[in-house]
């Protein structure tokens, strides 16, 4: 449903240019009315579930929220949340989480989701994969018809050991999808970006469909070397997507 209106918070501002960055706030502040005293969180990571991290911090410091518990999905969001005052556990201490927010790459019309661009997919496959409700905030940017189709990455998180083999295993696998695997890297060096888990991440890219997605991932996750991959299908209860025009909330 369209709610109209919230991108104005004053009329008399009628040439307000909300930047990117603004629209991924209005999308995270949006899921944070869904948090309520008592609750297990699961705390996303990314430069839009961040602002969901610092309100919620917010919130408990005014004594608006009481008695929430913090999972963070990555070392950068347990670091935030502390720094903002959420108390915070872990899944062997907590394994049922009520409510999850995180960001995503991609969003397709089914609400399947590519995440792992920033690194972090396994623990966060992990927290929101225990979630009874799973929201997701977006900008507009980030909407897709089809998974993988945008030329950006599908990640999937492999161990060290012979990576070039699962590398290939997994070019392999996705042939007619004219698909490349390629090691993520960072920095000048170019060296192996490394995840929080201490594995690398092989890179997925599509040149034509992936087919069907349960199928894709079931062949992927059926690789020995292989840890996770960054499809979420099926995950997500609500999205929230924040664009120029105003926010949407879709619902599974
Ligand atoms: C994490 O943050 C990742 O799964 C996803 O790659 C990314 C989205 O980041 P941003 O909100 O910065 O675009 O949730």
């Amino acid at each position: 449903a369209m709610e109209a209106g919230l991108l104005s918070p004053s009329s008399s501002q009628p040439s307000l240019i909300l930047t990117q960055d603004d629209l991924k706030k209005i999308a995270a502040y949006k899921a944070v009315e869904y948090v309520e005293s008592g609750m297990v969180l699961g705390l996303g990571t990314g430069s839009t579930a961040k602002h969901a991290v610092a309100r919620i911090g917010e919130l408990i410091q005014q004594g608006k929220l009481k008695n929430i518990i913090g999972i963070p999905t990555s070392k950068m969001t347990h670091e935030q949340a502390l720094s903002v005052g959420i108390p915070l556990s872990d899944l062997d201490s907590y394994p049922v989480v009520d409510l999850a927010i995180d960001g995503a790459d991609e969003v397709d019309p089914y609400l399947n989701l590519v995440k792992g661009r920033g690194g972090s997919l396994l623990r966060e496959k992990m927290v929101e994969g225990a979630c009874k409700k799973f929201v997701v905030i977006v900008d507009e940017s980030k909407l897709v018809n089809h998974i993988g189709g945008s030329g950006l990455a599908v990640p999937v998180e492999v161990i060290q050991f012979c990576w070039k083999f699962t590398a290939s295993k997994l070019q392999n696998l996705f042939e007619e999808s004219g698909c490349e695997a390629k090691l993520r890297t960072f920095g000048e060096k170019k060296e192996p970006f490394v995840t929080d888990n201490k594995n690398y991440i092989i890179d997925l890219y599509f040149k034509k469909s992936i087919g069907d997605l349960k199928v894709a991932s079931d062949a992927i996750l059926n690789l020995a070397g292989v840890v996770e991959h960054g499809m979420f299908l099926d995950m997500a209860t609500t999205v929230i997507i924040a664009g120029e025009l105003g926010l949407t909330v879709k619902n599974k």
